[in-house]
C-alpha cells in the first residue's frame, strides 16, 4: 500500500496513489536550529496561514517577549509534581529496573517522531544526560552541519542501571531523520509505518524515492515483538505550536490512526517550555503553574487529536553546561510516562 504524505502544503488524502515522494512534515521548516528563522519559513511558505501571518513573520524575525508573558503563574499546580531529591531518585530507580512486561522481551523499544528542531535528539541526549551524571550530546542534536546524523534509523540504548554506570537500562529509543529535513528528503508515512512494525534495519538510510521494502538491505522479513515499536513519541516545540502549519495537524492525526490500527499507544512530549514563559525559563518547577504552558499543551492536543493526559512538558538540555535537578525530575517524568504506554503494549501483547 502506498501512501503519499503531501509535501505538507497541502493535507494528503487517505490511500492516495500518488508516488512515495512526500515526506511527514515537509517543507515547514529547513533548519531546526534557529527557531525564528524556521518558524518565519514556515509562515511563509505555508498558504494556510495567509497575509495577516505574512506581517506576523516578518516581527517573528525579531526576538520578542510575547504578550503572553504578562499572564500571571496559577497559585497552585495544575498537575501534581513532586520536585524533591527522593521523587528523583524514585524515578531514576524506576527506570533502572525497568522490565517489558513480556517474558520474550528484554528492552522496550520507543520512536521519537516530529518535526525537525523539535527536540527529538535533544531528547535522549538529555536523558542519557540524567543517568550519566553530566550533560552529554549523544544522539547528534542538530546543527546544521549534523543533520544528516538524524537521516538514518539509530537506536539508542539509555545506560545507567545497576552499580556500573554503564550497565544499560531496558529503554531504547529511536530517532529517525528529522522529518522535513529538506524538501524532498523524509520520512513517509509508508516508511515510519516499517519502522513501527519493525521491517526497517538498524542503520536503515532513508530515501522517499526508495520506500522500505523486501529489496532494502537488512529488510526484516518477518520481525518479532523485539524488532517492533512499543510505543510512539510525538515531539513538538511548544514555542512553535501555534504556528505550524495546518497540514502538520493532518500528518499527525493519519500517523496516529495508523499507528492505532497497529495497536501501538502513543503519547506526546511538549518541548521548549522554557522558551513560552519567561518564569518556566528561569524555574522549570513553575512548568505547571504557567499559563502559557498549559495554553501551548492545549494547542498541541488539538494539533495531534490527543488529550492533554497523554502530554507532558519537557525541558531539554540545550545550552546547559551541568546537570540540574528540577529539570532531570521534568525528564524522568516523561521516561515514566514512556514506560507506562510501553507496557500497555505489552499487556495488550501477551498471550
Ligand atoms: N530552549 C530549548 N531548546 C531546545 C529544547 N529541545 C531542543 N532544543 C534545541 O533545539 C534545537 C533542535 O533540537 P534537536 O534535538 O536537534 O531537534 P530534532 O530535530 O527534533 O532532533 C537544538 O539547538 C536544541 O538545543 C528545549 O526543550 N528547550
Ligand atoms: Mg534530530
Amino acid at each position: 500500500m502506498s501512501f503519499a504524505f503531501g509535501s505538507a502544503v497541502e493535507p494528503a488524502s487517505f490511500g492516495s496513489s500518488k508516488p512515495e515522494t512526500g515526506s511527514l512534515f515537509g517543507r515547514a521548516t529547513t533548519s531546526g536550529t534557529n527557531s525564528i528563522s524556521s518558524l518565519a519559513i514556515a509562515a511563509a511558505t505555508s498558504p494556510h496561514l495567509g497575509t495577516k501571518s505574512a506581517r506576523k513573520t516578518e516581527k517573528a524575525t525579531i526576538p520578542q517577549i510575547s504578550p503572553l508573558d504578562f499572564i500571571p503563574l496559577l497559585e497552585n499546580q495544575w498537575r501534581n509534581m513532586d520536585w524533591s531529591e527522593e521523587a528523583k531518585e524514585t524515578l531514576m530507580e524506576s527506570v533502572r529496573s525497568f522490565k517489558p512486561a513480556s517474558e520474550s522481551v528484554t528492552e522496550a523499544r520507543v520512536l521519537l517522531i516530529g518535526p525537525v528542531g523539535a527536540g527529538k535528539s535533544s531528547f535522549i541526549s538529555s536523558v542519557q544526560s540524567v543517568f550519566s551524571g553530566r550533560v552529554i550530546n549523544r544522539a547528534m542534536v542538530g546543527s546544521s552541519s549534523s543533520t544528516s546524523f538524524t537521516k538514518k534509523l539509530r537506536s539508542f540504548r539509555i545506560r545507567g542501571a545497576g552499580e556500573k554506570a554503564d550497565e544499560p537500562t531496558a529503554l531504547v529509543m529511536c530517532d529517525v531523520m528529522g522529518v522535513g529535513e529538506g524538501e524532498t528528503t523524509g520520512l513517509t508515512l509508508h516508511d515510519a509505518l516499517s519502522v513501527i512494525k519493525g521491517h526497517a534495519p538498524e542503520g536503515h538510510q532513508f530515501s522517499p524515492e526508495q520506500p522500505v521494502g523486501a529489496d532494502t538491505v537488512g529488510y526484516v522479513r518477518k520481525p518479532s515483538i523485539t524488532d517492533k515499536v512499543h510505543c510512539v513519541v510525538f515531539v513538538v516545540d511548544a514555542s512553535k505550536v501555534a504556528s505550524y502549519p495546518k497540514s502538520f495537524g493532518t500528518t499527525f492525526q493519519q500517523l496516529r490512526e495508523h499507528i492505532s490500527n497497529l495497536g501501538v499507544h502513543q503519547v506526546a512530549l511538549l518541548t521548549h517550555v522554557d522558551q513560552v514563559c519567561k518564569s518556566t525559563g528561569s524555574d522549570i518547577t513553575q512548568v505547571y503553574r504557567s499559563q502559557n504552558v498549559q495554553q501551548a499543551m492545549v494547542k498541541a492536543g488539538a494539533l495531534l487529536g490527543m488529550a492533554t493526559s497523554y502530554i507532558v512538558p519537557v525541558k531539554n538540555y540545550s545550552s546547559e553546561l551541568d546537570l540540574d535537578e528540577n529539570i532531570d525530575v521534568l525528564l524522568l517524568k516523561a521516561v515514566d510516562h514512556i514506560l507506562q504506554y510501553v507496557n500497555l503494549y505489552f499487556q495488550d501483547n501477551s498471550d
